[in-house]
């Protein structure tokens, strides 16, 4: 019995020298120490020995046991040492390796210059309105002094969706809704997308924006138009632009006009941007017609007020000097890295 121990615990010794991993090392131990393993089963013989053999065996036999316990747990944290040094090498993480850089988008130019103009109007003290872009006949034709058979209504051809329900051709429809719910002082302004059956072209989409506004107050009158415009363009392109006011035709407003600033590549003098006139249109405005304030809900007898539109595609193109309102849609961002 003897030689059999010193024969396990030689062949122990070697195998447990050659161990590569924690696997192999967790089979040894099984295979020498487990319940099944070669040690048990000679300790098992121990009854067959006499009683003085028995006592050198039993003392043999827990030096060779705690011989190979050491041997596999000192293995075992070489190869802890040798597994985790793998893995930090692993893990290293190089800090002077460039970073990726993640391609971050900005706001489109049609964003740019509305939120310009919703900061001019927030400091002259108007809200947000918003409405539906799908839109009741009534509020975007009826409401607004536009009765069927009305030329304008040529001008302003649109999608329908029933006889009754299109897609709107202005944002006035929301500054209808807004004198229906709110009692005045109204100061309001309603960008948002319209939709007209237009041909595309330079300066044509079926889809644009507009950016209208609405004040109805007691005692509202043109010289009010005037100044809120003029500022908004001192505000726009700089201290020194002009406003010019020439009479037009609206029939949601009475009077109406065309509003026209000093060019701002030129001041005035005439040039390319300008076509030689020195002045630029871009508004439309007028005092709220009477019929149109009633339609709302609004005594003409008590109350005032002016309106006005303004395209943003065309504000746009004046600001970066596009020349074609396709652009903005295209999403081609050799266009939209410009901005
Ligand atoms: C209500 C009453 C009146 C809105 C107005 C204009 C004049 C105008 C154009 C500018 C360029 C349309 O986008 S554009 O082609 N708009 O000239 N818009 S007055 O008048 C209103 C609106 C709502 C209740």
């Amino acid at each position: 019995m003897k030689q059999q121990l010193e024969n396990i615990k030689a062949e122990a010794a070697a195998k447990i020298a050659e161990v590569q991993s924690r696997a192999e090392l967790d089979a040894l131990k099984i295979k020498y120490l487990g319940k099944k393993g070669e040690l048990t089963a000679i300790l098992k013989q121990m009854g067959k020995l006499t009683a003085e053999e028995r006592p050198v065996m039993g003392q043999l036999a827990n030096e060779v046991r705690s011989y190979i316990e050491n041997f596999i747990s000192e293995t075992g944290e070489k190869i802890k040492a040798v597994e985790t040094e793998k893995r930090l090498e692993a893990e290293a993480i190089d800090v002077t390796v460039p970073g990726k850089s993640n391609a971050l988008g900005h706001k489109h130019p049609l964003s740019i210059v509305l939120d310009e103009v919703k900061d001019i109007f927030f400091g002259m003290g108007f809200n947000i309105a918003s409405g539906p872009e799908v839109e009741w006949d009534y509020y975007n034709f009826e409401a607004l002094n536009i009765p069927e058979d009305h030329p304008a209504r040529d001008t302003q051809d649109t999608f329908y969706i029933t006889e009754k329900m299109l897609l709107r051709t202005q944002t006035s429809p929301v500054q209808i809704r807004v004198m229906e719910n709110q009692a005045p002082p109204i100061r309001v302004i309603a960008p948002g997308r319209v939709y007209r059956s237009d041909a595309v072209d330079a300066t044509h989409s079926p889809i644009f924006h507009q950016i209208e506004g609405l004040v109805v107050d007691k005692g509202i009158t043109m010289g009010d138009l005037k100044g809120c415009l003029e500022a908004f363009a001192k505000s726009l392109y700089g201290e020194d632009t002009k406003i010019r006011l020439r009479p037009h035709h609206f029939p949601f407003t009475e009077p109406s006009c065309e509003i026209d600033v000093s060019c701002f590549r030129c001041g005035g003098k005439g040039c390319p941007m300008c076509k030689g006139e020195g002045w630029i249109e871009i508004l439309g405005g007028g005092m709220v017609h009477p019929k149109v304030l009633k339609t709302g809900g609004i005594d003409p007898e008590v109350y005032s007020g002016f309106a006005f539109g303004i395209g943003l595609e065309r504000l746009v193109m004046f600001r970066f000097n596009v020349d074609d309102i396709r652009l903005y849609y295209d999403n081609d961002i050799r266009f939209l890295n410009q901005f």
